[in-house]
């Protein structure tokens, strides 16, 4: 049997480098042995304030990216959160056996709420429950995610337990899944924040849509640590981030790019990375722009994908409301 996998992003703006190596490289490389299921985690989204025809526009998006980036939709499921009202309906059920005490405890809803403080809502209070109903409905064995989720599997691993415990197995209790290298991509002109898509400046991120002389600028402003040398140690945490980018935009490894730039200096190497970065992106831009003119068929796949996720999440749905003798 194929082991299961399940994850999914908020279609909340164009992804950056740290989504894909963070996350969706995890997801291409798992796409041929295993039996995966990606989400556009729309309903997420809606936790924060969000401009309807933004909204609409980033789903579209979010989906022609994930089959830029490679997932092909013929070997995993791709589709929106929004289509299988199996999520909401587990999310209920899930809030029943989810104490304040941990969700208070999540670092992104006390990150989140700071920043949107007039507004801060139920909704991303419980966000955490959402998101363990996504993953419980498929049984998966694994959750690829980059480390800032780390936390919500966890929670997610918790209520589940709390359920088996109380009803008999009932979920399947998932691990975390991060890659070796790059779980936590760091923003350009901060090494000691996360790179993220929502962050105030644009120059902390590269997105993969940005055009090639976007890329080179922003390479080029990139902060660095003080020396010349091109090393990945850990009092280099600018040039730890930056070789870990350039080892993922490239076939080669960390210990061969230090070895191409002894005595170099910065400046070309940051040139030869922002190149490798711009290079890695073309493909993935191509038929981005190609996919983004076919909106049929971006639905179409979301369609396929609608009807493949309804079928798994109701098993599992039924399961739930039988044993709590709802149905
Ligand atoms: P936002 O800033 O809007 O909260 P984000 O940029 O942090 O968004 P998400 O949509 O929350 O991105 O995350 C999608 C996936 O990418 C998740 O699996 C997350 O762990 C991963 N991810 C996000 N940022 C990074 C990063 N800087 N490094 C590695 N992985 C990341
Ligand atoms: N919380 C995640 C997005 C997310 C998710 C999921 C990831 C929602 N549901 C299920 C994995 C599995 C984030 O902010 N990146």
């Amino acid at each position: 049997m194929k082991q299961r996998i399940l994850s999914g992003i908020q279609p909340s703006g164009a992804l950056h480098l740290g989504n894909y190596i963070g996350a969706i490289r995890q997801w291409k490389d798992l796409q041929d042995s295993s039996d995966a299921f990606f989400c556009i985690v729309d309903y997420h989204a809606i936790t924060v304030p969000q401009d309807p025809q933004d909204l609409y526009d980033n789903i579209h998006q979010l989906a022609a990216m994930y089959v830029a980036i490679g997932l092909d939709p013929n070997k995993v499921t791709l589709f929106k959160q929004s289509d299988v009202s199996a999520h909401t309906e587990l999310a209920w059920i899930l809030n029943c056996f989810s104490h304040m005490g941990e969700l208070e405890r999540m670092t992104q809803y006390k990150d989140k709420k700071a920043k949107h403080k007039q507004r801060s809502t139920v909704g991303l209070f419980t966000y955490p429950v959402l998101m363990a109903a996504d993953i419980l409905l498929y049984q998966p064995h694994l959750v690829p995610v980059g480390e800032d989720q780390k936390q919500h599997v966890e929670l997610t691993r918790n209520i589940a337990e709390r359920f088996n415990q109380r009803y008999g197995e009932t979920f399947r209790i998932p691990d975390v899944l991060h890659p070796k290298q790059g779980a936590r991509i760091m923003s350009l002109d901060d090494p000691t924040k996360k790179m993220s898509k929502s962050a105030t400046t644009e120059r902390g991120y590269i997105s993969l849509i940005d055009p090639p002389d976007v890329v080179m600028k922003k390479v080029k402003r990139a902060v660095t640590d003080s020396g010349d040398e091109v090393k990945a140690v850990a009092d280099k945490p600018a040039l730890t981030n930056l070789l870990t980018i350039y080892t993922a935009v490239t076939a080669k490894s960390i210990g061969e790019i230090e070895q191409l730039y002894v005595g170099q200096g910065y400046g070309r190497f940051k040139k030869e990375l922002a190149e490798a970065i711009i290079e890695f992106l073309r493909p993935i831009q191509e038929k981005y722009n190609e996919l983004i003119d076919h909106p049929a068929e971006l639905q179409k796949i979301l369609e396929a994908g609608k009807e493949k996720a309804s079928t798994v999440a109701q098993i599992t749905l039924d399961d739930v409301k039988t044993k709590l003798g709802v149905i």
